[in-house]
């Protein structure tokens, strides 16, 4: 899923690693000392070669006199110059506001790039900065340290199901989930992957064809149905979707069945007759589950259409379809933080048992961080 962003991941981690290292010789050598100054710390050194921060070990550091740490304190040159050059001595570096920034618009770009909003690159950025600004790297740690970083700043903008969905349903009969998106997002594929999904878990489920208006929207369903063993509720093309609904609920509580799983027209965030419908769907069934199906692959749009139905209709969770096409995965990352819902699952092709569970370390691990 993160084929482009994973690569790019690693250069950067890579590149920013190099400029650690090119700043820290750049400071050493270009660094202005105060004459005196730096005459009386070459006083303190027995030897006269020039200390590069490659070969010196922390052993070997030389701690100047209090007066001379005043002189160069003193310096008006640059402030803090001091503990620059001691960082430089021990090989070690400290990431300034500065530095972070040039390393980060590199990031920035790659985010952007990959479908990542700018309102979780922000997040990234504030996660990434308490954790790298001003801290002490040693060398031979700043790509082991930024990588860790960049792994927790995405570990906290990423958002999965707190409570284990089959649990949830086993708490509830009938559990009704209400699934809603705009067209083709794969609403219905995903309606029947949920309900294999559940089968496998020994739970049973209804599907209620509420999408009355899309052509051979009913006998898509009703094949599924078919396929799956499971009992689909219908009514004609036109007729209200929050009747069918409520007549599949119906329908599960007099058969005791787990779970209901309501299928609806896809429709357009912009359109506000379709929203006031979908809000009366809602009304009608009262689900205890409203889940978003989004395309992965539609990356900023998707996250603009969660909003909108989340400020609507309001979302509890978040199916992301069509993972196994996305080779960019920003609408993975960052749909949880435009709208502070989990995600439940990724849709992971077109069979039955394509539905992965969302994990948060299933998502570092396939970005290899
Ligand atoms: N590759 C892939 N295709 C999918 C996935 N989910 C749905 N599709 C396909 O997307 C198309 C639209 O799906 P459908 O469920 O009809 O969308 P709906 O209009 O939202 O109900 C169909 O061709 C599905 O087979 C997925 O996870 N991966
Ligand atoms: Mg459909």
């Amino acid at each position: 899923m993160f084929k482009f962003l994973k690569e790019k991941i690693k250069s950067w981690v890579k590149s920013s690693k190099d400029k650690v290292e090119e700043k820290t010789k750049e400071i050493k050598v270009e660094a202005p000392i105060k004459e005196k100054a730096k005459k009386k710390l070459s006083k303190q050194t027995t030897t006269s070669p020039p200390i590069t921060p490659q070969k010196i070990t922390e052993k070997e550091e030389q701690i100047p006199t209090k007066q001379v740490q005043e002189e160069i304190q003193q310096t008006p040159e640059k402030k803090g110059f001091f503990s620059r050059i001691k960082e430089s001595i021990v090989g070690k570096y400290k990431i300034t506001d500065e530095y972070f920034n040039e390393i980060f618009d590199q990031l920035e770009l790659i985010l952007l790039e990959n479908n990542v909003p700018i309102i979780t690159i922000d997040k990234i950025k504030e996660e990434l900065k308490k954790e790298l600004i001003n801290k002490e790297v040693s060398k031979s740690d700043v790509e082991h340290t930024i990588s860790l970083a960049l792994k927790n700043a995405i570990y906290n903008v990423l958002q999965e199901p707190e409570e284990d969905l089959i649990k949830k349903i086993q708490s509830k009969k009938p559990f009704v989930i209400l699934f809603f998106g705009i067209n083709g997002s794969g609403k219905t594929t995903s309606i029947a992957k949920l309900a294999n999904y559940l089968k496998t878990n020994n739970l049973t489920s209804v599907l209620a064809a509420s999408d009355t208006f899309r052509a051979a929207s009913i006998e898509q369903i009703s094949k599924h149905a078919s396929k799956l063993g499971i009992k689909v509720v219908k009514h004609d093309y036109g007729a209200d979707p929050a009747a069918v609904a409520f007549d599949a609920i119906k329908h599960a509580k007099s058969n005791n069945i787990d779970a209901v799983l309501i299928d609806t027209a896809g429709r357009m965030h912009t359109k506000n007759d379709l929203m006031r419908e979908m809000e009366k769907i809602v009304r009608v069934t009262k689900p205890d589950l409203k889940v978003f199906v989004g395309e992965s692959t539609t990356g900023s749009d998707v996250i603009e259409q969660a909003k909108t139905f989340n400020e609507a209709v309001g979302i509890d969770g978040v199916i992301l379809s069509k993972a196994d096409i996305d080779e960019k995965g920003g609408v993975a990352i960052s749909v949880s933080n435009a709208i502070n819902k989990p995600i439940l699952f990724l849709g992971t092709g077109q069979n039955y048992e394509d539905l992965k569970p969302f994990k948060k370390d299933d998502i570092l691990r396939e970005l290899d961080l």
